[in-house]
């Protein structure tokens, strides 16, 4: 962890409960497993932690407050009731929350919510911009303030910013749902690091920026702008030694006691949860139900004690919620009691933590049964609690936490008759397999803890941080180019590389789209008839198209990755040694393949075959493409040719065509004193290898690349070739104006 920067946390509530009393503040900190975890980090030095105090401050006291809040490293904003109703719990969680738990039906769209929002982000980052500067580390979470990472990153292009959602993240078809899904993606992308709970968010988030916003990413990196984003995976967890030190408390150990009396001794099952539909309540009483309807033998046996924390229960759907939770309770409890016993023992108040310890120990079945949970906390602490490793833990699939707790019995909460079977399997499982799942799972809950998800993250955004500054450095700015424009000056025999798509024009989504334009033939022109110079046009499209679209300027040609090549003035001429025995294997193969892909089709090169995706619906493309790499790939290697994989498409060549093996040919012909090579794509990595050592190297884009230098686009290469010629023009003026004066002296 980078501890010799400065930390802000911001959070839509501060870790803190803020009461007046008789005119009196009073503050309770949170004992919360994301205030424990942070409290590591906002607690030390100057760091800080910005949020809203959870309470509606009057005028007169928020100087107060501030002034006190101040002192705990805590920095509030203060948001009006009318912000709480629209963006708290208008836009926030009537709107953001149920659809990201895959609740479309619950979601509103209500546009008054939405300028809400965005009004309160805004809000938000000019907080954090009245105290941040551009060398601290800004640490953003959850869905509330999605909006905030970008409108820091407006005014703080440079600072370090992650941001962590603690939900799920939906997949692409439930996202795509809300209308306003493109701000929401451009506003968490000003971030640097993006966490979810799981790998599954991870791709649905990935899925969603590639649709909505087209942008593309090479595994869970995306390149936005000149900036590297890294999107992954970091599972949260709790404090696994507090949570021990709990249980084996005495306070605990007494609690404990006198739970088993009070449900006499039977076999306990716990819920535990905050009221929301997304909890999965209703699923797991009916199951419940069931469970008792098919083992009346059990009826007296078994005691489920149920609690639910009071939550949100102004906003409709949790009232109803609560009124359909109240009405089954007593109706199980209503068809099942007997005089001396009762099926639930429900409670719809928080719990102080010595007696959350003592029901999770007492538990033989915890039931933690969501519908939806971006990770599920109480999961973790019934592990951590379970000092003799006895009970089952039966945890929905659909929480983030059964990635990880593979060991619980796993349940779908829909499949209500699966899951009171499971009800019964759990309440009968045998001691030493209770043991054996118990050991392995609080193992990983030991290991992954909270402290090693904030290490996590805050090492990774260290990580992307270096990473984007190494390539900053690489850029090319006024300085290097000044650089680069006096060694072309002062270079007699010049020889330039240079690759054509994506480099001297845009990439195009019809291949013969990239016809070059007036400007950038003049500016071939200008180079490729400066007797010092030899441009070389290195490019894998079929020497014809060039010769269309070249053939008239001073230029050398490479075609075909070097299957064809030109020098000025002269024909065309191909390799000899190749032979095309291959070709109709494969061409038979790719047609298949196209046949089955609408949008996919066969370019034909004369030493090469390649196969398209660039049209085929996104994700069938890529999908096809690595059926057909996994369909030739013995015939490839057995003829000696080379699969390559480029944007989008796929080429088959003989394996002794490369651009780099071709630009030797040029090298080998002269001593050169300014050699130059500037390519975008992964076969021009081979021409950067085979340049000299003191060569000037260029990587169009942010990609790995053996290229000394990177420019982000064909606008920036055209601007510099431009700069290039002129200097020498410049240069010409120069000698000219110091010759004038000679003779004038
Ligand atoms: P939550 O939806 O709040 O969090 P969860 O992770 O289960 O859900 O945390 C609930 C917390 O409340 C637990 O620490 C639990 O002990 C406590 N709690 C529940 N009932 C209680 C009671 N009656 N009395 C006292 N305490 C009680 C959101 C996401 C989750 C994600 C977390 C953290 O919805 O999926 O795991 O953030 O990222």
């Amino acid at each position: 962890m980078e501890i010799n920067k400065r930390v802000i946390i911001v959070s839509n509530r501060l870790p803190v409960k803020i009461k007046e009393q008789d005119g009196e503040m009073t503050y309770h900190t949170s004992e919360g497993g994301l205030a424990t975890g942070l409290a590591s980090i906002y607690k030390q030095n100057n760091n800080l932690w910005i949020g809203w105090p959870g309470a509606i401050v009057e005028d007169r006291v928020k100087t107060k407050v501030e002034e006190d809040l101040q002192q705990k490293n805590l920095l509030p904003i203060f948001l009006t009731q009318q912000e709480i109703n629209e963006f708290y719990e208008g836009f926030s969680n009537e709107t953001i929350w149920p659809l990201f738990h895959y609740f479309p039906t619950y979601t509103t769209y209500n546009p008054q919510y939405w300028e809400s929002y965005k009004a309160v982000n805004q809000k938000f980052a000019d907080a954090i911009l009245k105290v941040a500067s551009k060398d601290d580390v800004i640490w953003i979470h959850d869905y509330q303030l999605m909006l905030v990472p970008q409108m820091v990153r407006d005014v703080l292009p440079e600072v370090s910013i992650g941001f962590f959602q603690h939900i799920p993240f939906p997949s692409y078809e439930i996202f795509r749902i809300l209308p306003w899904r493109k701000e929401l993606l451009q506003g968490v992308l000003g971030a640097d690091v993006l966490g979810f709970h799981t790998y599954d968010d991870v791709r649905h988030f990935l899925s969603a920026t590639t649709r909505i916003l087209n942008i593309d990413g090479m595994a869970n990196e995306l390149t936005i702008g000149n900036r590297k984003v890294a999107v992954d995976a970091f599972p949260i967890s709790i404090d696994y030694k507090k949570y021990r030190q709990i249980a084996e408390d005495n306070i605990t150990r007494r609690n404990e006691r006198k739970l088993k009396q009070l449900i006499n001794h039977n076999k306990l099952v716990i819920s535990i949860d905050r009221l929301d539909y997304s909890k999965g309540i209703i699923h797991r009483l009916r199951a419940y139900e069931l469970f008792l309807q098919k083992h009346p033998e059990l009826r007296g046996k078994v005691t489920m004690i149920q609690l639910v924390v009071p939550s949100r229960d102004n906003v409709p759907q949790y009232k109803e919620l609560k009124e359909e939770m109240n009405r089954m309770v007593s109706e199980i409890n209503g068809r099942f009691s007997t005089l001396g016993w009762q099926p639930i023992q429900h409670f719809y108040r928080s719990f102080p933590i010595h007696l959350l310890s003592a029901l999770y120990k007492a538990a033989d079945v915890a039931l933690v049964t969501p519908m939806r949970d971006g990770m599920n906390l109480v999961s973790k602490e019934y592990i951590a609690s379970k000092i003799d490793q006895k009970g089952v833990l039966v945890l929905s699939e659909t929480a983030g936490a059964s990635r990880e707790l593979s060991d619980a019995v796993l349940v779908n909460p829909n499949d209500i008759w699966e899951f009171s079977d499971k009800i019964y399997s759990a309440l009968n499982m045998p001691e030493d397999e209770q043991k054996r799942r118990m050991a392995a799972m609080q193992q990983t809950v030991a290991r992954f803890d909270i402290f090693n998800w904030v290490n996590n993250f805050m090492d990774k955004l260290a990580e992307v941080k270096a990473q984007q500054q190494a390539m900053y450095t690489r850029r090319i700015n006024t300085s290097i180019q000044q650089k680069i424009g006096i060694r072309y000056y002062y270079g007699q025999k010049r020889l330039i590389f240079l690759d054509y798509d994506g480099t001297l024009v845009p990439f195009h989504n019809q291949v013969d789209a990239a016809i070059p334009d007036k400007d950038l033939l003049s500016i071939l022109k200008k180079l490729s008839e400066d007797p010092h110079n030899t441009v070389v046009i290195t490019s894998g499209r079929d020497y014809n198209t060039l010769q269309a679209w070249l053939g008239h300027l001073p230029l050398d040609m490479i075609a075909e990755h070097g299957a064809w090549y030109r020098d000025h003035g002269k024909e065309w001429r191909s390799r000899r040694d190749l032979n095309n025995e291959w070709r109709h294997e494969i061409h038979r193969v790719m047609d298949m393949y196209a046949r089955r892909t609408p949008g996919a089709f066969i370019e034909e090169k004369s030493f090469s075959l390649a196969w398209h995706y660039r049209k085929v619906e996104e994700g069938l493309g890529s999908l096809r493409a690595h059926e057909l790499m996994a369909d030739i790939k013995h015939f490839v290697s057995d003829q000696g040719l080379q699969l390559l994989q480029g944007d989008k498409v796929i080429e088959i060549k003989s394996i002794t065509v490369n651009k780099g093996k071709a630009a030797k040919r040029w090298l080998e012909k002269d001593d050169y004193d300014f050699v130059m090579a500037i390519g975008d794509d992964y076969t021009d990595e081979d021409t950067f290898k085979a340049m000299p050592d003191d060569a000037i190297t260029i990587k169009v884009g942010n990609n790995v690349s053996a290229a000394t230098y990177f420019m982000s686009s064909y606008a920036e290469v055209r601007a510099l070739l431009h700069e290039l010629y002129m200097a020498e023009n410049i240069g010409d003026q120069l000698r000219r104006d110091a010759g004038i004066l000679k003779e004038a002296s």
